[in-house]
């Protein structure tokens, strides 16, 4: 389907930078070329969006994402989460979703809270733009900037984003199957007309089926900065 970008104006749109941190650039979870989002994430953010966002990814040490917090594990290795119990309790969800567990990848530690990783990479503008941290809690996965998988915690990025009556979420930054695709899911799941911009986007696999699941779920994909740019 060709891009219709007729009603699509930078003042009814946000855009979000996703993670683009130190540690996942040139440290502990570096993801390849990540390095490359910079320069066309920076041209986005000269458009007169009405909301720029900037994630964090922000954990404590002993997050229970990190393999070494989890014994007998290694990195990469897969477990099932579930929801922290204080937060089940008395809720029944709203939506479709369960309280089952989920498949949870241990990571390298990675964007602890006031570490040079979890700063921003050197040469992003992001002076100006809104700060969102997220995976702050010990015990929640978080991968995207709304919400965590179960939905029983939230970042507010979501009424922000409708107290300013976005239509229009344009998404870039790392990594591109993880919290790239969480996010922009979560946008469209919630009503935003939503984009993600393939040359700003880096991913830990290079298998590509992040961008057939984005695409299934009705998040559009433009192909580079450039057509942003110049539409
Ligand atoms: C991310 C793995 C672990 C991401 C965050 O920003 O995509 N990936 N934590
Ligand atoms: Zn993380």
């Amino acid at each position: 389907m060709p891009l219709d970008l007729a009603n699509v104006e930078p003042c009814n749109s946000a855009i979000i930078v996703v993670d683009v941190q130190n540690d996942f650039v040139s440290g502990s979870l570096a993801v390849r070329d990540a390095e490359q989002v910079i320069t066309p994430i920076n041209a986005l953010l000269k458009l007169p969006f009405a909301i720029k966002i900037a994630t964090q990814d922000y954990h404590p040490a002993n997050h229970i994402s990190f393999a070494r917090n989890h014994e007998g594990k290694k990195e990469f290795d897969q477990i099932v989460i579930f929801p922290p119990a204080e937060l089940v309790v008395g809720r029944t969800l709203e939506d479709e979703r369960s309280l089952e567990g989920l498949e949870q990848v241990l990571w390298p530690v990675h964007c602890v809270q006031d570490t040079f990783g979890v700063a921003f990479v050197d040469g992003l503008e992001h002076e100006g733009l809104e700060v969102v941290r997220k995976g702050c809690d010990v015990g929640i996965e978080c991968y995207s900037a709304f919400e965590d998988p179960w939905g029983l915690t939230n970042t507010g990025l979501k009424d922000k984003l409708r107290n300013k009556e976005i239509s229009n979420v344009f998404v870039v930054g790392i990594a591109g199957d993880y919290c790239v695709k969480s996010t922009a899911l979560d946008a469209k799941k919630y009503g935003f007309r939503t984009f993600v911009i393939r040359d700003a986007v880096r991913s830990v696999s290079d298998n590509g089926l992040e961008w057939i699941e984005m695409d299934k779920a009705g998040v559009e994909i433009i192909d580079t900065a450039e057509e942003l740019l110049t539409s």
